[in-house]
C-alpha cells in the first residue's frame, strides 16, 4: 500500500450554527415535546436537507404555505422570517403559531416600521425571492420597499421622493458588496437614512472574516451547505474574490469531487450558519480517508451569542 500523501486542513472558526438557527431548530423541537407530532413548519426551518431530515423523522411537517396547515395543529414560521399577513392569517384562524424568526432578523422588521412610521420610503439590499426578503417587505405595503440587489440597481431605481428614503439589507450578505451598494445609494441619494453600517449579522460577517484569514494558505475551499443558503453561498463568493480559485459547496462528503482535488496540499473547509457540525466532521474523515490529515484551526472570533425560545416553549403544558 502506498503512503496517504500530506494535506494540511484549515478549519474556519467561527464556522457552522449561528445563535439564530440554534434557536430555531430547539424551537421545533421543544413544539414537538410540547404538542406530539405532527408539528407544522412553515418553509425550511434553516436551509438544511440533513436538519429538516432528522426534524422531519420527528414528526414535523414541511409546507411552504399556512394554507397547508389544518387549523388545529401548531404551526412554526421558519428563522428567516414571515411577511406580516402571515401571523395575520394564524391569529384570524385561532391557531397556535410559534415565530422562529432570529430576533436579528426581527430588528430588521422593526427598523423597517419604525422608518415607515417617520414617513421614510425604504430601500432593501438583498435577494429577490429569498423568503428573508420576501418576509422583510412583507412588513409594509406593497410599493414602500424598493428591492436592489447590485449596484446597478441603485441607478435605476425611482422612488416617490429621493430626499426621503431609509435603508435596510438581507442579514446573510456579502459584508464587501453590500458596502459598495451602500456607497453607490449614499452617492446618489446623500440624505439617505441607515443603520450604523448595514444589517449583515454577526454570524455572517465572522465567517466571512475566517473564509478570508484561510484563503491564502489554501488550494481549494470547500463550504458545507446547501444551494438555497444565503450565507453559505457568500461564503463560496468570498473564497474566490478572497484568491482560492477554488470555491464550492457541498452538502457532505459524498458531494466532492476527489477528481479535482489530485495534487492539493492545504484545503479550507467552513460552513455555512445551518449546516450542523456532524456534517464538517464527515468531510474531515472522508479527507483522513484518502490524505496524512493535519488539522489546524483558524480562529479569527469568538462567538457567545444565545437567543432565547418564545416564552410558550418554557411553560409547561
Ligand atoms: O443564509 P440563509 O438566509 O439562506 O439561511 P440559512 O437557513 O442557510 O441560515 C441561517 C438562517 C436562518
Ligand atoms: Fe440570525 Fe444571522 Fe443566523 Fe440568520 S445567519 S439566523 S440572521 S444569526
Amino acid at each position: 500500500m502506498t503512503a496517504k500523501p500530506p494535506l494540511t486542513l484549515y478549519l474556519a472558526a467561527p464556522r457552522g450554527f449561528c445563535a439564530g438557527v440554534d434557536r430555531a431548530i430547539r424551537i421545533v423541537e421543544m413544539a414537538l415535546e410540547k404538542w406530539g407530532a405532527p408539528v407544522y413548519v412553515r418553509h425550511e426551518i434553516v436551509h438544511n436537507r440533513f436538519v429538516v431530515d432528522g426534524l422531519r423523522a420527528k414528526g414535523a411537517v414541511f409546507v411552504e404555505e399556512l394554507d397547508e396547515v389544518p387549523d388545529d395543529r401548531p404551526v412554526v414560521f421558519s428563522a428567516h422570517g414571515v411577511p406580516k399577513s402571515v401571523p395575520e392569517e394564524a391569529r384570524r384562524r385561532n391557531m397556535v403559531h410559534v415565530d422562529a424568526t432570529c430576533p436579528l432578523v426581527t430588528k430588521v422588521h422593526s427598523e423597517a416600521a419604525r422608518h415607515s412610521e417617520n414617513g421614510l420610503q425604504m430601500v432593501m439590499i438583498g435577494h429577490a425571492g429569498h423568503p428573508e426578503v420576501l418576509g422583510t417587505m412583507g412588513q409594509l405595503p406593497e410599493g414602500e420597499v424598493i428591492l436592489v440587489e447590485t449596484v446597478d440597481d441603485v441607478a435605476r431605481i425611482t422612488p416617490r421622493n429621493p430626499s426621503r428614503l431609509a435603508y435596510i439589507t438581507q442579514t446573510t450578505l456579502s459584508v464587501d458588496d453590500t458596502a459598495g451598494i451602500v456607497a453607490a445609494l449614499t452617492r446618489r441619494f446623500p440624505g439617505i437614512v441607515g443603520p450604523a453600517k448595514e444589517d449583515i449579522c454577526y454570524a455572517t460577517t465572522n465567517r466571512q472574516a475566517a473564509v478570508k484569514a484561510i484563503a491564502p494558505k489554501i488550494d481549494a475551499l470547500l463550504v458545507i451547505g446547501a444551494p438555497n443558503s444565503s450565507n453559505s453561498q457568500r461564503l463560496v463568493e468570498v473564497g474566490r474574490s478572497s484568491g482560492c480559485a477554488y470555491s464550492q459547496l457541498v452538502q457532505r462528503a459524498a458531494d466532492i469531487d476527489w477528481r479535482t482535488l489530485e495534487g492539493v496540499t492545504a484545503v479550507g473547509v467552513t460552513a455555512g450558519a445551518s449546516a450542523p457540525e456532524v456534517l464538517v466532521n464527515e468531510v474531515i474523515d472522508a479527507f483522513r480517508e484518502r490524505f496524512d490529515v493535519t488539522v489546524e484551526v483558524v480562529e479569527t472570533a469568538r462567538e457567545n451569542v444565545e437567543f432565547k425560545v418564545p416564552r410558550v416553549l418554557r411553560e409547561p403544558a
